[in-house]
């Protein structure tokens, strides 16, 4: 049987903690997906947030969808929680007497737009407005404590959920580091940003949490906290495809620290 990754083993294994459940701004039991491929909603488009346009539901995956605007390109798909605050059943723009914007990068010429919605909308199946869930309250203060462990959407590759931990705290702010990728991945973020999940988040929702990079000196974070800053991290763990462990591998060469089996983005 091939090696998963498993929070626990990794948190003794790190000698760290995770980031506590009221920290975040997520329900403590995630929210249940009933969206199907097909439906369709009106979305925020994140490339102009003053918009509201037509999206379609292009995936699911955990308690996310995977979002298209109508009229855009294939290139610019985007992912939101069912309880997130982006997206809403189609009328609610006009209900709130607003109008239906066409996205960013419109393909067609931007006078044909009233008649694509038309279009686009006659005989659409419209998600439900069961299906949509109220987003959380947001979290006070901010809780987190550099060192904690969680698990955080990749911004480079959105679909990509990964083990991370709090490298900074400033204000209402965070530094989210992706463990085992030097840095390459890291960013800020509001403690109440909808992209971090506490430890366990995946395995409630069924999305798929990525194995941490391979960079194995990932002390960065416990060497704060930890008594031992020179200790380096050993990790069995490479990746769910290998079905045979690597052995730690210490002061590895910088480089792009790619985990086998997984397709290059
Ligand atoms: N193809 C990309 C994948 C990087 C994913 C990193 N995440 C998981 C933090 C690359 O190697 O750059």
């Amino acid at each position: 049987k091939s090696e998963q990754f498993n929070w626990d083993d990794y948190l003794k294994e790190t000698e760290s903690v995770a980031a506590p459940l009221h920290c975040f701004r997520q329900s403590r039991i995630p929210p249940t997906n009933d969206f199907k491929v097909g439906m369709k909603l009106e979305a925020r488009d994140p490339r102009n947030v003053t918009s509201v346009c037509i999206a379609t539901v292009i995936g699911i995956t955990g308690a996310r969808l995977r979002l298209r605007l109508d009229g855009s390109d294939n290139k610019n798909d985007f992912w939101r929680l069912v309880d997130s605050s982006d997206i809403q059943p189609i009328g609610t723009c006009e209900k709130k007497g607003g109008m239906l914007q066409p996205p960013l990068g419109f393909q067609m010429n931007a006078s044909s737009w009233p008649t694509f919605l038309l279009r686009t909308l006659n005989g659409a199946e419209m998600a439900p407005a069961a299906f949509f869930r109220k987003e959380p309250p947001k979290p006070v203060p901010n809780c987190f404590k550099v060192g904690m462990k969680l698990e955080a959407i990749d911004r480079k590759n959105p679909y990509l959920i990964c083990p991370a931990t709090i490298g900074d705290v400033k204000g209402d702010e965070v530094f989210v580091t992706f463990d085992g990728w030097r840095g390459a991945f890291d960013y800020w973020c509001r403690c109440d940003s909808r992209d971090i999940f506490p430890v366990g988040w995946c395995s409630l929702t069924g999305d798929a949490l990525q194995p941490p990079g391979n960079d194995v000196s990932i002390t960065k974070s416990s060497a704060k906290i930890q008594s031992s800053p020179s200790k380096v991290t050993r990790r069995s763990m490479q990746s769910p495809q290998k079905s045979t462990p690597v052995p730690a591998q210490r002061g590895r060469k910088p480089g792009r620290g790619k985990p086998p089996g997984q397709s290059a983005v």
